[in-house]
């Protein structure tokens, strides 16, 4: 009990000393230029407002494993958006496109991230474009609300959230870089 009334004693000094490190560190040469460098940020006005919505966005219920989220993105400015990338708390995410690959449609990471054209739309449905949930931490039961977040190739984030559904469909399989498909079958003599 007594040795953790003294070790009391020493953390004002521990934090001195990490506060000393931190200072040191901020006056790096490096850090400066590239803070320098870095565009300054347009007025932070309606930066996250409204720039995207999602029309009917959707999840698809799941116990384990894969599963994706759907919807129509909606771009409400006037210039091309892009979406390079998504999270969520419930999986890691990838954004996906289906493609034809040996006479079947497997999905694959969409080249470039999903693109928005001025005031257009991209729609994201089984067999189409779609938000992938790599790996589901828990299972998300019909009617459970999915939050994630999408971030825009200007470094911006747009946050959704999407009910989830039970559906049967959108069982593709997932070819990820187009590598390994299951041809093995064939070697066997
Ligand atoms: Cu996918």
């Amino acid at each position: 009990m007594s040795s953790r009334i003294r070790l009391a004693h020493f953390l004002p000094a521990i934090a001195l000393t990490l506060g000393l490190l931190a200072a040191g560190c901020s006056t790096d040469a490096s850090s400066t230029t590239a803070a320098a460098e870095a565009p300054a940020a347009p007025a932070a006005s309606a930066a996250t407002e409204t720039t995207i919505s999602i029309t009917d966005p959707w999840f698809k219920a799941a116990d384990k494993g894969m599963t994706a989220a759907f919807g129509t993105l909606v771009n409400n400015t006037d210039k091309p958006l892009t979406i390079v990338s998504a999270t969520s708390d419930v999986s890691t995410m990838e954004l996906h496109e289906m493609t034809m690959k040996d006479g079947k449609m497997v999905m694959q990471p969409k080249e470039g991230g999903f693109v928005l054209p001025a005031k257009g739309k991209h729609e994201l449905s089984p067999g189409g474009d779609h938000l992938m949930f790599m790996e589901l931490k828990s299972p998300v039961q019909a009617g459970d609300e999915v939050t994630f977040t999408l971030k825009l190739a200007d470094g911006s984030t747009v946050p959704f959230t999407a009910v989830a559904k039970p559906y049967s469909g959108a069982e593709e399989s997932y070819a990820p870089d187009g590598g390994m498909t299951m041809s093995s079958g064939s070697a066997s003599k």
